[in-house]
């Protein structure tokens, strides 16, 4: 982790800010090809691929009537937690889903003379969600990508992944997911695409995965819609002499844990607490710790602490950066708020920890990363509806606006625009 003092610099041209800034910038084409091919051959060959590559990269040979897990699997996968740790769970869910209701979006319609005008809010049908196996399956991330579906009002809700483990079950059953398939990767990302004569096709697709997994739904985008892609995930803390260190340190820590291309960044004002931060971090926290070898690494890699001059300095990095988790642990948090222009959830004061965010308060846990904060927002109910304008005119309406319509097909040199109006002036 490395300390930068950034006190009487011009501190948006630090070389390590830049670091930071190009993190986002992956190299992804080298897994492209194969994963064009593997969507080829699931859009041609349907359930015979997803066979194929679920035994070839799964290790496991399915027949079609076992991608579906079976529902007594589901029940007793939610049977198998103890009782404290379903609980919890239901309790998350509960929360999120509440928080997400005031997401939701009205149909609306403005009366003109002779005419109404509106906006018919409508639920995607069917939407696919995508839980990666092993280690990085977390029943917490298939909650907040359920809950704001099914507040918007999908009613079908599937799931795919990989040898899925009793909490992705679980979970699943308590988010009253019957539909889970066993199949993972880019085929699944195909099957839920295109549509296989087991799998029906899905409107939507969310949910985190692998590189071939991102690829994957890159590419399968316009035939259906997809959430963002996920990167490696942040936390910037904004700190003054006012926060403690063990908690800003644990919280820095929270993310590096994730993944060995996180990033922690902490800002402070204080020197004494950079100081503190870091030998608690290295000197504490990291000792016997069960994730040592991601943390150090993520620490290693992009772990920062950058000692600025005011408080103000560490907002403008911050917006420069658009973190996609920040913390603001400053005498008067609330004062910051209005200055932030771009981050993926922002938590204010010392108990507002990153991990209550990730998991039970409410808000959804799935954030812009990779400075995408700057142009996107947290998943949300917002991500599974669209909108169909309404339009209704009677002959008063038309009468209103006849002219102008007329006026502008002459312009555009479309001659049966021009008569779809005629035709009906001569009625009148
Ligand atoms: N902090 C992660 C979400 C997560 N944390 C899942 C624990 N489980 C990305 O926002
Ligand atoms: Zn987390």
């Amino acid at each position: 982790m490395k300390t930068v003092d950034l006190r009487g610099k011009n501190y948006l041209k630090s070389r390590e800010l830049e670091l930071l800034i190009k993190r986002s910038e992956m190299e992804v084409e080298q897994f492209e090809e194969s994963v064009k091919n593997i969507l080829k051959d699931v859009k041609e060959k349907g359930d015979e691929a997803i066979i194929q590559y679920t035994e070839k990269f799964d290790g496991v040979r399915l027949k079609p009537e076992e991608f579906l897990v079976p529902f007594e699997e589901l029940e007793k996968a939610y049977e198998s937690l103890d009782e404290d740790t379903r609980f919890a769970l239901e309790v998350a869910f509960e929360r999120v889903k509440k928080f997400h209701e005031a997401q939701i979006e009205k149909s609306f319609f403005v009366e003109e003379e002779g005419m109404i005008l509106g906006q018919k809010v409508i639920p995607m049908e069917r939407a696919g969600l995508y839980v990666p196996g092993g280690k990085a399956a977390y029943p917490s991330t298939v909650v907040m990508n359920a809950a704001p579906a099914i507040v918007a009002g999908v009613k079908e809700l599937i799931i795919c992944s990989p040898n899925p483990n009793r909490y992705t079950l679980a979970t699943a059953y308590i988010c009253g997911i019957g539909e889970v398939y066993r199949i993972g990767g880019a085929q699944a990302i195909g099957a839920m695409a295109y549509g296989t004569k087991t799998i029906k096709k899905v409107d939507k697709i969310v949910g985190p995965g692998n590189i071939f997994v991102a690829l994957a739904k890159k590419n399968v985008y316009g035939y259906v819609d997809i959430d963002s892609i996920a990167g490696p995930s942040e936390i910037l803390v904004i700190a003054d002499d006012t926060a403690n260190p063990e908690w800003v340190a644990a919280d820095l820590l929270s993310q590096a844990e994730h993944d060995e291309l996180a990033a922690s960044i902490l800002i402070t004002t204080s020197e004494k607490l950079a100081k503190e931060v870091k030998n608690i971090l290295y000197n504490r926290y990291l000792v016997n710790f069960s994730r040592e070898d991601i943390a150090k690494k993520s620490l290693e890699n992009y772990g920062h602490i950058f000692i600025v001059d005011n408080i103000e300095t560490a907002i403008d990095i911050s917006n420069y950066i658009a973190p996609e988790h920040l913390e603001i642990i400053i005498k008067d948090p609330f004062s910051a708020l209005e200055k932030i222009k771009h981050a993926g959830a922002i938590f204010l004061g010392e108990y507002s920890t990153e991990p209550l965010g990730d998991y039970v308060l409410g808000p959804n846990h799935v954030l812009p990363t990779g400075r995408a904060a700057r142009f996107s927002s947290p998943l949300g109910v917002y991500d599974f509806i669209k909108r169909s304008s309404v339009i209704y005119v009677n002959q008063e309406g038309f009468k209103r606006v006849e002219k102008y319509a007329r006026k502008i097909a002459e312009a555009e040199g479309l001659e049966a625009h021009k008569l779809g109006v005629e035709v009906r002036l001569k009625n009148i």
